[in-house]
């Protein structure tokens, strides 16, 4: 039997005003080429737990509207979700089934959204794929495939993780590859649509299985660069240090994504630079305290970290690791004033890099769910407009123009090149102090 299984890849922003300022900004640009080529972990997972006997292609899906025909001649093909392109996924699941070829959907949307997806595909998995995969290969062999796995009740143990078939890749399509360390994460921020959605439990995977990852990756690239498919990578500090020591023996050079806290432990930092940690992105979400209220719903955690910030990124760059900071526009309690707060905390704090994003409602979250009681949503199943960079929310500080037009100034302001060269300039700078700092120390 051939199965396909197929990643809708690339970024999106419907923004026209946007997009057409992305093409032509230089930090934006650079950005734009390391992340829009990862390839889909998830597919790379399950093919990894899909028997032997099964021919399997792995196959990335850019744009739909270029395919001038459906890619393989497949039996069976799995298509990933995430919920900026699952208009896309449904359309390409419609024309395999025309086809006479079975679909089965799952990922980040999908488990949102299951009763939709059915209706374009034979099975529709809700949660992680890993728990209900066999039992989806069993019922498909039998010709019995039910409409919905379910594995939202089972807790996957990551000691189970299959090493993703990295092999299935042409290793020079990519600049970096994706492994993970952990799932979850111990905070539950009202925004986050990342794998909490998927099970809400927070776990590490053992360090020897990260690692076997790592050799098999280097099996198709020798000294790769891996970017960590983490929500929160050093939540678990013993867990993180274990990995960290481990790391350090692989020679390699990682990204990943966190909250600010590991700022506050020297032997992480040491440990992260003497690992190959080139950048770590921070949620840092809002550039003043006033955003961050009621953002982090167990106990709001984020609101009182905002006093650690800028010592945090000094002490994380000083180490030679550059800080990606993540800002969101468009919070609760945040008005006009915040784009220009946004650009004053960047300078002041030296961040190497920056990243802002409009605060988006994807389905699944609670912010989806507080915005579409209260009437604050534009528009219904807008998914396409899930993208990060496009609005589909009634703000409460200012108005939906105001956001939308303030967030191409940010954009233009932040990605352009003057901003860009002073951000790398005074990075290389900071860089140069703290290697004279150690010397005169020595
Ligand atoms: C790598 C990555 C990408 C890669 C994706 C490569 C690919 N084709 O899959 C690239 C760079 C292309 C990308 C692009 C985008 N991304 Co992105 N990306 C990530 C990132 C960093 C890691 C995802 C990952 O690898 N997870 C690990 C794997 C193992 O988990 P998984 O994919 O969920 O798979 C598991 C289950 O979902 C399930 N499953 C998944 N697929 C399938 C399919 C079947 C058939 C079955 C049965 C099961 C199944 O089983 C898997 C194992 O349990 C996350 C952030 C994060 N920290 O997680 C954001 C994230 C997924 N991205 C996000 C977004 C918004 C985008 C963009 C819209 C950004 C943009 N403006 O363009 C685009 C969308 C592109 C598209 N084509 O749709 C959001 C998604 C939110 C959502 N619910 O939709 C996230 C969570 C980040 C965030 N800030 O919120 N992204």
């Amino acid at each position: 039997m051939k199965f396909g299984f197929i990643a809708m890849s690339g970024v999106r922003a419907h923004n026209k005003k946007l997009t057409a300022l992305g093409l032509t900004l230089p930090g934006f640009i650079e950005r734009n080429k390391v992340i829009a080529s990862l390839p889909s972990l998830g597919l790379l997972t399950l093919a990894a737990l899909t028997p032997g006997d099964f021919d399997i292609e792995y196959v990335e899906i850019p744009d739909i509207q270029e395919l001038a025909r459906l890619p393989g001649s497949f039996d069976v093909v799995a298509i990933s979700s995430f919920s900026a392109q699952i208009k896309e996924a449904y359309e390409l699941a419609d024309r395999y089934r025309a086809a006479g070829v079975r679909v089965v959907l799952g990922g980040l949307h999908v488990t949102a959204r299951p009763e939709e997806a059915l209706q374009h595909a034979d099975s529709v998995v809700i949660g992680e794929g890993e728990p209900v995969w066999p039992q989806l290969i069993r019922d498909l062999r039998n010709g019995r495939l039910k409409p919905i796995y379910d594995s939202k009740s089972t807790l996957f143990d990551l000691a189970e993780a299959p090493l993703p078939r990295f092999d299935l890749l042409d290793p020079k399509r990519y600049n970096r590859l994706t492994i993970q360390t952990q799932r979850g994460c111990p905070y539950n921020c009202e925004f986050c649509a990342a794998s909490i959605r998927l099970s809400p439990v927070y776990r590490v995977k053992p360090v020897e299985k990260v690692i076997a990852e790592i050799r098999k990756v280097k099996e198709i690239w020798p000294r790769p660069f891996i970017e960590f498919a983490d929500d929160n990578t050093f939540a678990d500090k013993r867990h993180a240090k274990a990995l960290l020591h481990a790391l350090a023996k692989e020679d390699i050079r990682w990204f990943t994504e966190s909250d600010v806290s590991f700022a506050k432990d020297d032997e992480l930092l040491s440990l992260m630079e003497d690992s190959g940690c080139a950048q770590v992105l921070i949620g840092f979400e809002s550039a003043t305290p006033r955003g961050l209220c009621g953002v982090e719903k167990k106990s709001d955690w984020k609101a009182r970290q905002y006093d650690s910030y800028l010592e945090a990124i000094e002490k994380v760059q000083r180490h030679g690791i550059s800080v990606n900071g993540c800002f969101v526009l468009g919070l609760d309690g945040t008005g006009p004033e915040s784009f220009q707060e946004v650009m004053d905390f960047v300078e002041k704090s030296g961040l190497h890099e920056v990243q802002v994003t409009v605060m988006t409602p994807f389905p699944g979250t609670p912010l989806f769910d507080r915005l579409k009681q209260a009437n604050r949503l534009l528009r219904d199943d807008a998914w396409e407009l899930c993208t990060l960079f496009d609005v589909n929310f009634k703000p409460d500080g200012m108005t939906v123009t105001e956001l939308e037009e303030s967030f191409c100034w940010l954009v233009e302001e932040l990605y352009g090149e003057r901003a860009t060269k002073e951000r790398r300039q005074r990075f290389m700078r900071q860089q140069r102090n703290a290697k004279l700092g150690k010397i005169l120390l020595a």
